[in-house]
């Protein structure tokens, strides 16, 4: 009887944690801006360690969307704050996507953008930190679609997030900054074509530029290839796909061990 009563409650966990699983996802769909606060970004760079471990403070007044395209698919990911993204989805230089508090001064402004890695080559040694993958100047924010589009060519051309086989995901952080006056003199002798990608410091170039504290920002986390995406399931397609394939592996364990249960309780009764 305490078998019984035992392999019952299992069953009826087994059941509950069947239901739980099969629950749909609910961010199937590719939003162009996140749906969430300044306050919840905010909150989220924190959680992170970003504040103060890699920019002493960030209180956006607008809020970045990073949008990549998957080669393979043509397929729209988000980089939503602290998403886990795989290689394959950030293969390609982004769009950035701007909802800012104030439309009237984003429509006169002009925009630097960087995308680093505080955590090059692994997040317990960062000797090569920051790894700067992209700067780039000169955006203009449209309001009809909230995209920034650049007037001048990148100052640092994109390279893609490449965490070494061995490293835990990487953060990588994407900046915001509204550009200053004289931005374009002065940066040829702070950032040019002979500057190192490794042992980038945005603090102290946003000091050296006058770029003031940043306007908005958003950060995803990429793991090595091999850890990044099952191959050959093509569930790396998408954040949401991602979770669903995961979802689907634990679901079929579930089903097994309810399954397991079942016949339990079957050769139970039955002997
Ligand atoms: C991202 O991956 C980490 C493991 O690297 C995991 O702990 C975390 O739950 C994942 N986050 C999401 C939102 O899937
Ligand atoms: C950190 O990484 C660099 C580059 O791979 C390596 O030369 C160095 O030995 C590492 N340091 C430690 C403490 O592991
Ligand atoms: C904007 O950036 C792209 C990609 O780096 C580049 O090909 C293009 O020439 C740039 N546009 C201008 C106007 O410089
Ligand atoms: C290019 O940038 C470096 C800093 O990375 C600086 O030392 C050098 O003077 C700059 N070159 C020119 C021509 O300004
Ligand atoms: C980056 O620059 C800031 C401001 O100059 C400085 O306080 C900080 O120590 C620098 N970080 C590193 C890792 O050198
Ligand atoms: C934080 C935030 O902006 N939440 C919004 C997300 O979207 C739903 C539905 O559109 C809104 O009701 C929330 O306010």
């Amino acid at each position: 009887m305490a078998i019984f009563t035992f392999s019952r409650s299992s069953l009826v966990l087994s059941f509950f944690l069947v239901a739980a699983l099969a629950r749909p996802s609910s961010k199937t769909q590719i939003r162009a801006i996140t749906n969430t606060s300044l306050t919840d970004v905010s909150t989220a760079f924190s959680k992170a360690g970003i504040v103060p471990g890699v920019i002493p403070v960030f209180k956006p007044t607008g809020l970045l969307d990073v949008v990549f395209t998957v080669p393979a698919t043509q397929q729209a990911v988000n980089a939503t704050p602290g998403t886990n993204l795989t290689t394959q989805q950030t293969a390609n230089e982004p769009q950035f996507v701007l909802a800012p508090s104030d439309t009237t001064s984003a429509s006169n402004a002009e925009f630097v953008v960087a995308l680093f890695d505080p955590d090059a080559p692994t997040p317990q040694n960062t000797t090569f930190a920051q790894f700067r993958h992209f700067l780039g100047a000169g955006y203009r924010w449209s309001a009809d679609t909230g995209v920034l589009t650049n007037t001048t060519a990148a100052l640092t051309e994109f390279v893609p997030p490449g965490p070494p086989p061995y490293s835990d995901p990487h953060r990588y952080l994407v900046l915001v900054y509204v550009q200053s006056e004289d931005f374009a003199s002065k940066v040829p002798s702070i950032l040019n074509a002979s500057t190192p990608r490794t042992n980038f410091n945005m603090t102290a170039f946003s000091d050296a530029l006058g770029l003031g504290a940043p306007f908005a920002g958003t950060f995803f986390f990429t793991g090595p290839d091999s850890t990044a995406t099952p191959s050959g399931s093509g569930s790396g397609a998408s954040p949401s796909a991602t979770q669903k394939g995961s979802g689907a592996v634990s679901l079929h364990s579930q089903l097994v061990v309810t399954g397991v249960f079942v016949l339990i309780l079957t050769t139970y009764f039955l002997s």
